[in-house]
């Protein structure tokens, strides 16, 4: 399973092109942009796994790093800055990492 299987080609391309340049990627406008915040909490959550590259139940610092990847794999990894923020917006508990509770709140929100 994959990410591309059930997002639309055109979206994932217009969200990944809209945050081309460095530091320009916002979390909720790429998860309004990619279709995600529309979708069900059962595809979310298929999302939120993908995300989790090395199944721990969280998505830490170096997953969020390569967000982008998982969309496209040709996409730039996010900078320090962004990967800062990211974990910031997300991460409502401050234990550095995004759990399945707080990535399905982010992106509703988006
Ligand atoms: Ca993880």
């Amino acid at each position: 399973m994959a990410i591309t299987d059930f997002l639309a080609a055109s979206d994932i391309t217009s969200a990944i092109n809209a945050c081309k340049a460095k530091d320009s990627f916002k979390p909720k406008m790429f998860f309004k942009t990619v279709g995600l915040s529309k979708k069900t909490p059962a595809e979310i959550e298929r999302v939120f796994k993908i995300l989790d590259q090395d199944k721990s139940g969280y998505i830490e610092q170096d997953e969020l790093q390569l967000f982008l990847q998982n969309f496209s794999k040709g996409a730039r990894p996010l900078t320090a800055a962004e990967t800062r923020a990211f974990l910031l917006e997300g991460d409502s508990d401050g234990d550095g990492k995004i759990g399945w509770e707080e990535f399905s709140a982010l992106v509703k929100s988006a």
